[in-house]
C-alpha cells in the first residue's frame, strides 16, 4: 500500500484531519539539478506546474570552502534564480552586488579567483555558521529558501562533504579550481566523486524519488553535476526502481555546451560528444529524452537506444522559451507513463 494510501487508512480510523500530511505527501515532480542550465529551466517549470509541487534536487559536488566560508554554488544559483535575485547575465550571484570585500582581500595578497559578492557573502556567512552550530545542510538550505520566499523545495543531494576533483594532464584540481581558476579548458582524464560512497542521501530523498509522479534531469552537465546526484549510495537504484517517468534535457547542442566544461568531460569518458553521447551516459534511466531541435537527425539513433526523443527549441534566452521548454518536457514525461507508453522501454 502507498504511503498516501495508508495515511487515509489511519486518518479514517482515528477520525483526525491529516489534510496538511496528505499535502505533504502530494505527487511531486523531482527535478535533478545543476547550475545554470538548470536553473534557467526551472524557472521555466515554476511557471508550468505548481511550484510548490516541485522538489529540486541540487548537486553539491561543486561545494568547496574558501576563506573558511561552506560555498554551495549550484544551491545558491538555483535559489537566487527561483527568488528573482540572480544576476541574469552571469548566471550566478546577485544582480547588482558589489566585491569590495575582494578587492579587501586581494589587497592582502589573498587569491581572488572566486568572485565572491558582497551580498552573496551573506549566504555562505549564515550557512557556515549554521553548519558549525551543528545543523545539517538540508535543514540550512530549508530555511534560506524560505525566508527567500521559494515555493518549492530545494535538497542538497547530501548533507556531508563531496568535493568532485577533475584530473587533467596538468593535475588533480577541485572541479571550481578546474573550471574558474584555470578556465576549464583543459583536457579531462577522469572525474573523481571524492568519498561518496560515505555519503547518506539527504533526509527525505529517497522517500521523495519512490513517492514522484515524474523524475526531470535538468540540462546539467551530465557527469559533474547530475552523475554526482546518481553516485550518492541508493540514488542511482532509486531513480531506476521508481515508477515514475525519467525525462532528461540533453545540454548539448551540436556537440558543444552553450556553457561549462560537459562537452570536454564526456569526450574524457569515452563518450561521443553529442546529445546521443549524453541519452548513452544516462543508458536505462532514461525513459524519454528531449533534444534541440538543430540535433533533429540524431533523433532515430537515440530512439535505438530505447527511450522516446522529443525534439525542441531547447536555447533558453527568454521566459517563453523556458517556460516552453518546461511544458515540453512535462507532457513527454506524462506519454512516458508506465499506463501511457507503449515503447519498449524498461517499464513497459
Ligand atoms: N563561476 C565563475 O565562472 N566564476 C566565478 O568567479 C564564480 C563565482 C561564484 C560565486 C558564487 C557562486 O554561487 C557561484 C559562482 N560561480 C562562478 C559559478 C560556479 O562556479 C559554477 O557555475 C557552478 O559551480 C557550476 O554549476
Amino acid at each position: 500500500m502507498s504511503a498516501r494510501a495508508e495515511i487515509k487508512v489511519l486518518s479514517d480510523l482515528w477520525k483526525i484531519d491529516v489534510t496538511d500530511f496528505i499535502r505533504e505527501l502530494r505527487a511531486m515532480i523531482v527535478a535533478l539539478a545543476g547550475g545554470v542550465g538548470a536553473a534557467k529551466f526551472l524557472r521555466g517549470l515554476v511557471e508550468a506546474m505548481p511550484p510548490e509541487e516541485l522538489t529540486i534536487i541540487s548537486n553539491t559536488g561543486d561545494d568547496i570552502e574558501l576563506f573558511g566560508l561552506h560555498i554551495s554554488p549550484d544551491i545558491d544559483i538555483v535559489a537566487y534564480t527561483l527568488s528573482g535575485l540572480v544576476d541574469e547575465e552571469r548566471g550566478w550571484g546577485l544582480q547588482d552586488d558589489t566585491f569590495h570585500g575582494l578587492t579587501m582581500l586581494q589587497r592582502y595578497g589573498e587569491a581572488n579567483w572566486f568572485n565572491l559578492g558582497d551580498r552573496d557573502l551573506a549566504t555562505h556567512l549564515l550557512r557556515t555558521q549554521k553548519i558549525r552550530q551543528g545543523h545539517g545542510l538540508t535543514a540550512i538550505t530549508a530555511e534560506l529558501c524560505a525566508a527567500l520566499g521559494i515555493a518549492s523545495r530545494i535538497l542538497p543531494m547530501c548533507d556531508e562533504p563531496v568535493p568532485s576533483l577533475v584530473r587533467t594532464p596538468a593535475g588533480l584540481f577541485h572541479f571550481q579550481e578546474y573550471l574558474v581558476q584555470r578556465g576549464g579548458e583543459e583536457e579531462v582524464l577522469e572525474i573523481i566523486y571524492q568519498d561518496v560512497e560515505h555519503a547518506t542521501p539527504a533526509p527525505g530523498l529517497l522517500e521523495i524519488l519512490a513517492e514522484a509522479e515524474a523524475i526531470l534531469i535538468c540540462p546539467s552537465n551530465p557527469i559533474i553535476s547530475v552523475g554526482t546526484i546518481l553516485a550518492v549510495p541508493g540514488v542511482r537504484q532509486a531513480v531506476q526502481q521508481s515508477t515514475a517517468p525519467v525525462v532528461a534535457i540533453s545540454p548539448i547542442i551540436q556537440g558543444a555546451t552553450l556553457k561549462g566544461p560537459a562537452d570536454k568531460m564526456l569526450r574524457g569518458l569515452g563518450f561521443e560528444v553529442s546529445a546521443y553521447g549524453t541519452a548513452q551516459y544516462y543508458g536505462d534511466l532514461l525513459d524519454g529524452f528531449i533534444i534541440d531541435t538543430l540535433d533533429a537527425s540524431l533523433q532515430p539513433r537515440i530512439e535505438d537506444l530505447g527511450m522516446r526523443v522529443e525534439v525542441t527549441n531547447t536555447i533558453m534566452q527568454t521566459l517563453a522559451d523556458k517556460v516552453a521548454l518546461a511544458r515540453t518536457t512535462l507532457t513527454l514525461a506524462r506519454t512516458c507513463r508506465r499506463d501511457v507508453c507503449g515503447h519498449p522501454g524498461k517499464r513497459i
